[in-house]
């Protein structure tokens, strides 16, 4: 179900705000099942809450998370020669759309190219969708915004029955910056890729960008840096479960754990239980133990070489047509071309 929300923005500004599950109950639900299981686990969407998303803010800017930095130099260097590599006149979907920060080289681009764009920004915060679209359309008088208040899996899935998918003899760019793909598991990946080759037409582009596959000691920092900026992020999961759950946590007797498995070219994250405890949520009506040592699972993030790339689109309908990597290759930046239907 979709509503239409008026918006003090320019009307070349339309927010979708698409029906999903409270999040509140999603959280509640996925926290007590998370905590009950054995191992434990808590899923990392839930790190982006308010505080959550200024701690991630603030992870970008370390020295030590060369991601970020990674990715906009490529943008920067290259946005031109990407937009020029997808033929014609192109809408931009973007999945996560977050500040819209590093959407700008591209939109810079494609107005270079086409003079005018639809930009179709798919994020879950409709504060997020309005500030961000607020200072691009003051700065891009040629941008129209349709933007979508959901998860990107509902605003995908409900692109048959949406404008979404509207095909006005355009071509349509998927955007998934951040290496974002990381934090899905292989399965989820060609999930992902496979919801969003369903809403593009053959010859389309879908763009990734993914983190490499390199040195334990240049991955691990980025993920245990000295200030504790990741750490204070991670375990912001167990103070949420206070703040929002009635949770009574002792969050100075947890850790944060990194860890790089090199086998499944992923870091793991965890917390750590200090003490052999027990913790009381009341809202979900829980009691969990925990052992001295214990670990509750909160995220991966897979790194990629570019054949495991280019695999995971010939098992989804694209092929991986470009890459471009940053000075340091650490960093990839993929144009993927969605195929003919078979
Ligand atoms: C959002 N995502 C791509 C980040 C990553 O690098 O996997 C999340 C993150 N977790 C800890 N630091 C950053």
């Amino acid at each position: 179900m979709f509503s239409y929300i008026r918006s003090k923005l320019p009307d070349r500004y339309t927010l979708v705000r698409l029906a999903q599950d409270s999040d509140l109950n999603a959280f509640a639900k996925d926290a007590r099942a998370g905590l009950a299981a054995n191992p434990k686990y808590l899923y990392p969407k839930y790190f982006y809450d308010d505080l959550g998303s200024k701690l991630f803010e603030a992870i970008c800017l370390l020295p030590e998370y060369y991601l970020t930095r990674a990715e906009r130099e490529i943008l920067s260097n290259h946005a031109d020669a990407i937009v020029e590599s997808i033929e014609g006149p192109a809408r931009l979907i973007e999945l996560g759309s977050g500040s819209a920060d590093k959407t700008r080289y591209l939109i810079e681009a494609l107005l270079k190219k086409q003079g005018e764009l639809r930009y179709l920004p798919i994020d879950i915060s409709d504060a997020s969708l309005e500030a961000s679209s607020a200072e691009l359309l003051k700065v891009y008088p040629q941008l129209r915004i349709t933007a979508y208040a959901s998860d990107y899996f509902t605003a995908l899935n409900a692109t048959g029955e949406a404008s979404l998918v509207e095909k006005i003899g355009n071509r349509t760019i998927a955007l998934f910056l951040g290496s974002n793909i990381g934090n899905f598991n292989p399965e989820e990946a060609q999930a992902f890729f496979r919801a969003v080759r369903l809403v593009l037409w053959p010859g389309d582009a879908l763009l990734v960008g993914a983190d490499l596959k390199k040195s334990p000691d240049i991955i691990l920092p980025a993920y245990d840096d000295p200030l504790g900026v990741t750490a204070t992020f991670n375990l912001n999961l167990l103070a949420r479960i206070n703040r929002e759950l009635g949770g009574d946590f002792d969050i100075k007797k947890f850790a944060h754990r990194a860890i790089y498995n090199e086998e499944l070219g992923r870091v793991e994250i965890y917390i750590v239980s200090l003490a052999a405890q027990r913790v009381r949520i009341r809202d979900i009506d829980l009691e969990a133990s925990f052992e001295e040592g214990e670990m509750i699972h909160t995220e991966n993030s897979y790194k990629f070489d570019l054949d495991q790339l280019a695999e995971l689109a010939r098992e989804s309908g694209f092929f991986l047509k470009r890459s471009w990597r940053d000075g340091a290759e650490r960093f990839s930046f993929n144009l993927f071309t969605a195929l003919e239907n078979n």
